[in-house]
Parts: structure tokens; C-alpha cells; sequence
């Protein structure tokens, strides 16, 4: 009988089982503590996992990623050498889309400049650019970055992308690579960051890179994060917001999490704290997801979203 084993830390493994047990009946649904083989474990779905997860699973198929992210994963010390299928979601996109859509507008429509009129009850009538005169710049153009350039041209903004390699989505001018990265941020006005987290990717989001970006939007330009706090440097974002270099940022992902009461973002009025809940993996599709995967593979398919290690995505 085929094996999955469940291994989630912070979030309700009890919960996902059970969903499990009656997406897949005809598959041994197992948790940490209950009695099992380890050598017979063909599927372990994991959440960051502990030092000793993998231990004793030699006859792994598959590691199934609750994350869409796997930088955390590809850390672990004890990674066996299964494939890594990572999660690829219509309803985590929606979410994420959503997520950056609220952020964007609202920086287009300058809140945070009203907000702080409103704090000093001054009646200043400056006057938010339109959505077609307001450059998006989306660093990633992969599930997420795509869908979210896709729903910011449906509301009219102008939308540039930066990429590994180029991409064609209409509408969307593509930047490609280190060469025509510092092209893409001269055009931006609001950068998005969508990217995944791997060596190259580390500390992008830094005092050099905001002071490229293009300075039109009243008050400076806006960084929005909702990808991994690794990405971001938070001594040069603490400063950019206060010497001007950027306007305003939103972040959903800290290099610590949770970040830690003492961190000055939570205390800057051009700086809007979320939790990292952009998107959070939903149990009814992620279920959904990774039993039709598990079925189809049992049946000879191949493993789809397969991420590719040595890239570190
Ligand atoms: P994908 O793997 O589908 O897309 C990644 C994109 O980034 C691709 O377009 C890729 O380029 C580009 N990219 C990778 N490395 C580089 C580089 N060095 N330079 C330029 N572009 C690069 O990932 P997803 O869209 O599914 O997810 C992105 C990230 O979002 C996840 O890794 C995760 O960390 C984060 N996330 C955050 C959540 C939250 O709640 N805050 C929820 C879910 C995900 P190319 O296409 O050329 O390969
Ligand atoms: C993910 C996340 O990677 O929730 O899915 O951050």
C-alpha cells in the first residue's frame, strides 16, 4: 500500500490528515507518531521540518512542499535526493494577486500622504497619477509575478517585469537578467518583489537598488515584498523611508519571523507591516493538489512542479 507521511510544524497537521485520509482511501495517510515503516514512506508532505524528518525514509518518491517556497527547505541539512514538487495554486495566486493589487492601488492613490494630512489635519489637494500613468515593476514573472502583472493591466496600470530569463506576457514590457536589471527599475514606479529566495536573490532589496528606481510618484518610489524576508535588507529599508529614498513600503516577509517588537518597521507611518499571510496554503486545494499528483503518479505519470536544485526553485 502506498505511504504518505504528514510532517508540518506551526500549522494544524491533524487537520491536513484527515483531509488526506479522505482525498486518498486507498493510501496509508500516516503522522509522526503514529506506527509506521519509515523505509516504506513513498510521499512525505512537509512544513518546515524538523532536523530529523527525513530520517530513515529511503524509499522516498516524492517530497511534497506545503510552500510554494522551498528555500527553506533546500537548507535542511538532511534533504534526501527525492524530487521536490512545490505548490502551484490557483487560490494561493488569487490571494497573492489580491495582496498586491490592494497594496498597489493603495500607493498609487499616495495613502500614505493622505494619511499623515489626515494625522495633522491639513487639507492638502495634491492629486494621485492615474493607474495608466503609474509604472508596477514585478520582479519574477512565474506563477505569481505573471498572474499578478496579468491583474494590475486589467486595472490599467502600466506594467514592466523582471525575469531570470525573457517572458512574453502581453502587455508587460520584460526585462531579463543582472544586465537589463538596472533598465527595469529606471521604469518603475511601484516594485513588487515576487521573486524566490536563492543565492542571487538574497539582500536585492537594498539601499543601491531604491536609489534606481524611477522618482515620479509624489513622495518617492514604493517597494512591496511578499516574497521572502531574505530578499530584503531591513537597516536600508529603515533609512530609505526616513531619508526619502522610498516613499513607502509594504511587507509581508521579514528577515526574522515573527518580526521581533523591537524592529523600527513597525513603528514607520510609510510602512505596513502584514504577518506573511499574502497567500496561505489553502487545505481544500492543497489536498486537492497533491492527492491528484500522488494518484497520478502511482498510475506512471511524471511528477509535476518539480523544483530544479541547483537553480534553488
Ligand atoms: P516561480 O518559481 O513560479 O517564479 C519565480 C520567478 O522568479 C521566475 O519568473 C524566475 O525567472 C524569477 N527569478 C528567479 N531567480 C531570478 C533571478 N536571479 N533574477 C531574475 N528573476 C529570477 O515562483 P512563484 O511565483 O510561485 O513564487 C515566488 C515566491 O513567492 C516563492 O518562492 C515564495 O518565496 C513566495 N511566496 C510568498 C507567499 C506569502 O504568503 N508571502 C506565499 C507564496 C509564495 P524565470 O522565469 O526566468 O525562471
Ligand atoms: C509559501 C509561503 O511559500 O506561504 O507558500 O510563504
Amino acid at each position: 500500500m502506498t505511504t504518505l507521511l504528514l510532517h508540518l510544524s506551526d500549522v494544524d497537521e491533524a487537520g491536513w490528515t484527515e483531509r488526506y485520509r479522505e482525498a486518498l482511501p486507498e493510501v496509508r495517510v500516516v503522522r509522526r507518531d503514529d506506527d509506521y515503516d519509515p523505509a516504506r514512506v513513498d510521499y512525505v508532505f512537509v512544513w518546515k521540518p524538523t532536523p530529523e524528518a527525513f530520517d530513515g525514509l529511503s524509499g522516498l518518491k516524492a517530497v511534497l512542499s506545503l510552500g510554494a517556497g522551498v528555500d527553506a527547505l533546500l537548507k535542511h541539512p538532511r534533504l534526501p535526493q527525492a524530487p521536490i514538487v512545490r505548490f502551484v495554486d490557483a487560490d494561493l495566486t488569487e490571494k497573492m494577486s489580491d495582496y498586491v493589487v490592494a497594496q498597489v492601488t493603495m500607493h498609487q492613490r499616495l495613502f500614505t500622504r493622505f494619511c499623515r494630512d489626515q494625522r495633522a489635519r491639513r487639507w492638502t489637494q495634491i492629486y494621485p497619477p492615474a493607474a495608466s500613468n503609474t509604472k508596477v515593476g514585478i520582479m519574477g514573472l512565474g506563477a505569481l509575478g505573471a498572474d499578478a502583472a496579468r491583474r494590475l493591466l486589467g486595472l490599467g496600470f502600466g506594467v514592466v517585469g523582471w525575469s531570470r530569463t525573457a517572458k512574453a506576457i502581453e502587455g508587460v514590457t520584460n526585462f531579463a537578467g543582472e544586465a537589463e536589471f538596472d533598465a527595469f527599475l529606471a521604469a518603475t514606479d511601484i516594485l513588487v518583489c515576487l521573486l524566490p529566495l536563492t543565492p542571487d536573490t538574497t539582500g536585492i532589496l537594498n539601499y543601491e537598488m531604491f536609489g534606481k528606481l524611477r522618482r515620479k510618484l509624489d513622495g518617492g518610489p514604493v517597494i512591496v515584498n511578499a516574497a521572502r524576508g531574505g530578499h530584503q535588507r531591513e537597516a536600508d529599508i529603515i533609512k530609505a523611508l526616513d531619508d526619502g529614498t522610498l516613499g513607502a513600503a509594504s511587507l509581508d516577509v521579514f528577515e526574522v519571523e515573527p518580526l521581533p517588537a523591537a524592529s523600527p518597521l513597525w513603528g514607520l507611518d510609510n510602512c505596513y507591516v502584514t504577518p506573511h499571510i499574502a497567500a496561505i496554503s489553502n487545505i481544500e486545494t492543497g489536498v486537492r493538489y497533491f492527492s491528484a499528483i500522488i494518484r497520478a503518479h502511482e498510475a506512471g505519470k511524471p511528477l509535476p512542479n518539480v523544483i530544479d536544485r541547483a537553480r534553488g526553485y
